[in-house]
């Protein structure tokens, strides 16, 4: 069965779910997204990721023509159509069709589009026995050009830095921002583990404000962990005993290498893997 894709609150055929070659979401990554996880039906965190969405939209002055409840009724709805359980939604706001310049007055129609599917996982070995990651040359948008707070439609600084781990063999990449330090990586917020403590950049280093990244900051508060957000450099992430990445389509998994320097033994640690043990008992309601 092919799934349906809603668009503007109308359900269409995976194939022939189409909107304008005009739109200046695909004309100048004008526009807004959300990418969300399902278990059991119910969509993790719904609340912070509409809360997000709607900052968004709201710094780049797009008005969501929606009311923010029927959104949420749309993706339940959606996902019950689908059929899907656990899977990955992904939530698009375009500004709509306009004129071939880039005045946002001249577009109309906002489109609202949602996406249910599978969720395409990295492979399991990479949860059990840890990723190698790079460092890209691409730094993260300055946030006094393009906040990396706001989930636009225009990803290409974090492509350009993907493609750099790709190249490189890896599947994910660091970026730092202007300054240096550690900012996240192309899709994922990064944390690392130092004597029983756990670290992660700082909102003002220029990251997305992953909502994973804040689970985990309280699930790991709440198990007695001691966590600083703050400034962290490569040389921090090089010397740790542990390090890992969060989101929420990867929810957390080890990283073992970084730039060809081995992190802690070169195993995921006890820190990663007790926090992805509180994450799951969240996810999935599993009491092990
Ligand atoms: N940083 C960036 C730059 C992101 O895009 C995260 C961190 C994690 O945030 P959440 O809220 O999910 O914990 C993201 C979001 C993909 C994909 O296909 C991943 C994201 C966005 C778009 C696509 O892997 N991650």
């Amino acid at each position: 069965m092919a799934f349906k894709v809603s668009i503007n609150g109308e359900l269409f055929d995976k194939e022939d779910a189409k909107i304008s070659v005009y739109d200046h979401g695909l004309l100048y990554g004008d526009g807004v997204f959300e990418g969300m996880r399902s278990y059991g039906g119910r969509v993790f965190r719904l609340e912070e990721h509409l809360d997000r969405l709607w900052a968004s939209a709201k710094a780049i002055w797009l008005e969501i023509p929606i009311a923010r409840a029927e959104l949420g009724r749309q993706i339940h709805e959606l996902l019950k159509t689908n059929g899907i359980s656990d899977g990955y939604i992904r939530l698009v706001v375009t500004r709509g069709a306009g004129t071939l310049g880039l005045d946002p007055n001249r577009t109309s129609n906002p489109q609202i589009i949602i996406i249910t599917d599978h969720i395409a996982l990295y492979p399991e070995e990479f949860y059990e026995n840890g990723l190698e990651i790079v460092t890209a040359s691409t730094i993260r948008n300055h946030s006094a050009a393009l906040s990396p707070r706001i989930k636009s439609l225009n990803y290409l600084n974090n492509i350009l830095a993907k493609i750099e781990g790709l190249r490189a063999g890896c599947i994910e990449a660091m970026m730092l921002n202007h300054k240096g330090e550690v900012a996240e990586c192309t899709g994922d917020n990064i944390f690392i583990v130092r004597h029983g403590s756990v670290y992660t950049p700082p909102l003002d280093a220029g990251i997305l404000d992953g909502i994973t990244r804040q689970t985990v900051i309280t699930l790991a508060r709440e198990e007695g962990l001691t966590v600083h957000e703050s400034a962290l450099t490569k040389y921090d992430v090089y010397t740790a005993d542990e390090c890992f990445l969060t989101g929420s389509a990867a929810e957390i998994i080890p990283v073992v290498r970084i730039d060809d320097r081995v992190i802690g033994s070169g195993r995921p640690g006890p820190v990663t893997r007790d926090l992805t043990r509180l994450f799951h008992e969240l996810t999935r309601h599993v009491v092990l």
